[in-house]
């Protein structure tokens, strides 16, 4: 409740605009790179046909088009060995026309993820999932930041909000999400210096303590984990979930839910990213703004 005792209906913090601002910021910088010799060039992995991979990885690529970068999808079948894929790991480090490149995970079963990540070179690991590259983002000397970490981030960042000192609550520990979040935002200077709890499927009176941010972002897999009795009100919540459940009313049959029950929470929040159209479109942004980092890197 408000001080007149009116319902608070949060702000919503869009991806799309969040990113407009960036891309604008990396247009210039491709346009420099271009008039320097060198147009910044993406390489995305893609094993097998998970249908969600698909959709990301072709966004990734548009956006590299749309944004006059070289573009490379590399689509292998769902049977590729680890040997294989190694080897095409191998052949993206010293292809000279690609300034960073990805994999797309999650991977097939039989293929191990982290000797994968740990084959590709730190210094085109756009991802920054490889643990060089990790332990750089974690003692504040980063070459690249994980992309849907530096996304929220921004997303925090652009709406003028201050974290200075508040309580920062990331729900969910993964390697992609929580862990790097968690490492930024308890960093030194501007957009962290906050104070941050983890919270996780293990973790007891989980409730209690997402009642206490100021700041909750929530990357747990579960749709609609976050109920509004779990908000302190005016917080601002950051939804990282993208689950696709079964709704007969929609026409594909299923729709997108984040990890917050959106309704709810937004009538106590102060501000609140929807799903979709918050974090996902960050994550491509943030990706765009690695790959150009990577070829200003070798530019110098
Ligand atoms: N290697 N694997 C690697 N790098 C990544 O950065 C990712 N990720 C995550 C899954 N695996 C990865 C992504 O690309 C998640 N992710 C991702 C990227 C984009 C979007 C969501 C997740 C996105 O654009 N979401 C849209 C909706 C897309 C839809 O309609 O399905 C949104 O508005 O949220």
């Amino acid at each position: 409740m408000t001080a007149s005792g009116a319902k608070m209906t949060a702000k919503l913090i869009l991806g799309k605009e969040v990113s407009a601002e960036i891309y604008g910021e990396l247009r210039k910088r491709i346009e420099d790179l271009k008039s320097r010799g060198v147009t910044p060039g993406l390489a995305v992995v893609l094993v097998g046909d998970d249908p969600a991979s698909q959709v990301y990885v072709r966004k990734k690529g548009e956006m590299c088009e749309e944004l006059g970068m070289k573009s490379l999808i590399v689509r292998m079948p769902a049977e590729t060995t680890q040997e294989e894929l190694l080897a095409k790991v191998d052949e993206l480090n010293n292809d000279p026309s690609i300034h960073g490149f990805l994999v797309q995970l999650p991977l097939p079963g039989h293929i191990d993820e982290d000797a994968v990540i740990n084959a590709i070179s730190p210094a085109k690991d756009v991802d920054c999932f490889h643990p060089s590259n990790v332990g750089r983002m974690l003692i504040g000397d980063p070459d690249f930041l994980p992309a849907t970490p530096a996304g929220v981030q921004q997303m925090i960042v652009r709406s003028g909000i201050d974290t200075s000192g508040k309580h920062v609550v990331v729900v969910g520990r993964s390697n992609i999400v929580g862990k790097p979040m968690a490492a930024m935002m308890v960093q030194k200077g501007a957009g962290a210096d906050s104070t941050v709890t983890v919270v996780h499927s293990r973790t007891r009176n989980l409730a209690e303590i997402t009642s206490t941010a100021d700041i909750l972002i929530v990357a747990i897999g579960k749709p609609r984990f976050v109920t509004a009795d779990m908000v302190k009100e005016g917080a601002v919540v950051i939804d990282v979930g993208t689950n696709r459940v079964d709704d007969p009313t929609h026409p594909k049959g299923s729709r997108l839910v984040g990890d917050v029950d959106f309704d709810a929470v937004k009538e106590k929040a102060s501000y609140i990213t929807p799903v979709p159209g918050g974090v996902g479109p960050m994550t491509i942004c943030m990706l765009m703004a690695n790959a150009v980092r990577a070829a200003e890197k070798v530019v110098g």
